[in-house]
């Protein structure tokens, strides 16, 4: 993967190498039974029957997940994630952090462990295809949109050690009770209180629809947050660099608003608003689709050791 520019910097291996491989396993867990590791052209076979899941979210929860939590610049307590509907990566980074294991014996890191992920996600008796109880970590089950925010100065509040990341769907903070949630940065700061890192996954689509926040130029958000109390600081793109420098730069600010651009569906065949549940619908039986999901899935470079750092 190459940062902007196009050179490749050594520097944010681990990064990139985490949303690499967090990607992969998102879309592995939606479409597959065997094949895990692609070790053979896929067969019709190596698909499930019943695909459900949601990727488009996906790649920009990974790659603010794998930001924050390599990052020199950061020292993450917390991570509060918000946007609708990005469970398979929120597992496939609580797998790779092997938290998964710590509750489910079965989830080890390895081609046994990958394959139990892939296996039993959205499955009956196994994974739920969204954060449940089951989760390591879960706060609340998340079915209804807005709390994210709230929940991370909870967290903060009379806490002054922590550093609270929350990422919050350019969606959800549509909610009223995201929008509301806003104004508590006027109860954070001293030192009795830890430090809240809100980031906007702004996507620009909530399910299949458009964000108004999406709709927003630089400017108009840039006063929205400041408006507020924070310090809005713009990620420029998706690439490991741009974040790193984010967030170096939130590093200094008393209360940084990170905003990350990532288009919906990256990586996949289908981008946007055709992005937002299974990209391809039908690999299971249509030869074009299974060839396109075998591009899709390829397009990681998946090797087994890339689970092990
Ligand atoms: C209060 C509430 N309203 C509506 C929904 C239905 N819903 C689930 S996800 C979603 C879109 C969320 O958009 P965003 O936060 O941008 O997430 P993403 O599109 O990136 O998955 C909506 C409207 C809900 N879960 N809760």
């Amino acid at each position: 993967m190459t940062d902007a520019g196009g050179h490749i910097s050594e520097k944010y291996d681990k990064i990139r190498r985490r949303v690499r491989v967090a990607d992969y396993l998102s879309v592995a867990q939606i479409y597959l039974k065997d094949n895990f590791a692609l070790e053979r052209p896929l067969v019709f076979g190596d698909v499930k029957p019943r695909l459900l899941g949601h990727f488009g979210t996906c790649h920009g929860i990974n790659v603010a997940y794998a930001n924050l939590r390599f990052s020199e610049y950061f020292k993450m307590s917390d991570f509060v994630l918000g946007p609708g509907h990005g469970f398979p990566a929120l597992n496939a980074n609580l797998f790779l952090d092997q938290k998964l294991a710590e509750v489910d014996e079965r989830a080890t890191l390895d081609y046994d462990g990958m394959a139990h992920l892939c296996r039993e996600f959205s499955w009956p008796g196994g994974f739920p295809s969204h954060a449940s109880p089951m989760t390591p970590g879960v706060i609340t089950e998340g079915g209804e949109l807005g709390y994210a925010l709230g929940a991370a100065f909870g967290l903060a509040l009379g806490h002054p050690e922590k550093n609270v990341a929350v990422l919050i769907g350019d969606g959800e903070l549509e909610t009223a009770t995201a929008l509301a949630s806003l104004n508590l940065v006027k109860l954070l700061g001293g030192p009795a209180n830890g430090k809240v890192w809100p980031i906007l996954h702004l996507n620009g689509y909530k399910i299949s629809g458009p964000t108004i926040y999406g709709r927003k130029s630089d400017h108009e958000l840039g006063s929205l947050f400041r408006g507020f109390g924070y310090m809005p600081i713009f990620i420029q793109d998706d690439t490991a660099s741009s974040f790193q420098t984010a967030l170096l730069k939130a590093r200094g600010a008393t209360h940084p608003f990170l905003i990350l651009k990532s288009e919906k569906g990256f990586g996949s065949p289908k981008r946007h608003q055709d992005a937002h549940q299974v990209p391809l619908k039908n690999p299971k039986n249509d030869p074009k689709e299974l060839k396109m999901l075998e591009k899709w899935l390829a397009l990681y470079h998946f090797k087994m050791e890339d689970l092990y750092d």
